[in-house]
């Protein structure tokens, strides 16, 4: 039976860390605040945002939330980055995703200035982690390494596959495991041979989008599996992208759906946004 990975007890940890940092700026004048963008009525965005909300609570951040009218214009929407990049109060911007489909989700994380880029969407960031060289680490990847991490086992060398080659979860999670010195394959929907590649990893990281798409004939006994999908099931009930009751079986770690990653997502946010405002104040 495998370790169960505790993503709420790992995020707290992250965010008590936090907590204690933000606590010491704040006796040196400095507070921390994230503006939070949320456009329209999607159900789990509001959850995600409210839980974004209380994070910065727990933290000692303030938050500012702008919830917008599903029917703003792309440009009133560029309006509000412009004035959120130019308010000294805001060391983060996290605009909500996803976007209703007449704004171009591009042209908007364009838009966030760099500085403030806290889930590192922005080209500028992302071409920064491809170099290796950054201040903001996507929250989900990063969130997936403290996990991987936890479990104590050393990634170098290991044999780690990635399903999904999403911009905001599938390719900067190969590169933040590439630059730990694994062994990285990427695999997607057009991939041949998935059985045969997940059979071999050691580490295995599920971002696919589809209830119960891992399953026990696909895990190697004693790898790590780590299960970021959210789907909601007909009976409004969460699961993964891993058959868990299967998985765990084989698997030495797993994370559970939910309380694995989605916490840490959260928790990572966090620290991007204390790391922005520890930048802005020239402190290292
Ligand atoms: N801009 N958009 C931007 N940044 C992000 O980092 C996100 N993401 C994804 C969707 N859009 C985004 C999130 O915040 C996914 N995501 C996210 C955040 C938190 C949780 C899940 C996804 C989370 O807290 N999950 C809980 C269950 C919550 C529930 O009951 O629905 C868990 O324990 O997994």
């Amino acid at each position: 039976m495998a370790n169960l990975i505790d993503g709420k007890a790992v995020s707290a940890k992250v965010k008590a860390e936090v907590r204690d940092e933000a606590a010491k700026l704040k006796e040196q004048g400095i507070s921390i605040g994230l503006a939070v963008v949320i456009v329209g009525n999607n159900p789990a965005s509001r959850v995600y945002v409210n839980s974004k909300k209380k994070a910065c609570e727990e933290v000692g951040f303030n938050s500012y939330e702008y919830a917008l009218d599903e029917n703003i214009t792309q440009q009133e929407l560029l309006d509000l980055i412009d004035v959120l990049n130019n308010d000294d109060k805001v060391n983060g911007i996290l605009v909500q995703l996803p976007l209703p489909k007449h704004i171009d989700e591009n042209a908007i994380i364009n838009a966030i200035s760099p500085d403030k880029d806290v889930d590192a969407f922005h080209p500028y960031n992302v071409g920064k982690i491809m170099i290796g060289e950054f201040s903001f680490l996507p929250c989900t990847p990063a969130g997936v390494m403290e996990l991987i991490d936890s479990t104590g086992v050393n990634i170098s060398g290991k044999s780690a596959v990635v399903i999904g080659r999403s911009n905001i979860v599938g390719k900067p999670m190969s590169m933040l495991l590439l630059h730990r010195n694994a062994t990285v394959t990427i695999c997607h929907s057009r991939t041949t041979n998935l059985l045969e590649i997940c059979n071999a990893a050691d580490i295995i990281v599920a971002a696919v989008g589809k209830a119960n798409f891992v399953t026990g004939d696909m895990v190697k006994e004693g790898a790590i599996v780590i299960d970021v999908g959210i789907n909601r099931l007909e009976n409004g009930k969460l699961c993964g992208d891993v058959d868990f009751e299967a998985v765990s079986k084989k698997a030495g770690y797993i994370t559970p759906v939910p309380g694995g990653v989605g916490p840490m997502t959260i928790a990572m946010l966090m620290k991007n946004t204390l790391t922005a405002a520890k930048l802005k104040a020239n402190i290292k």
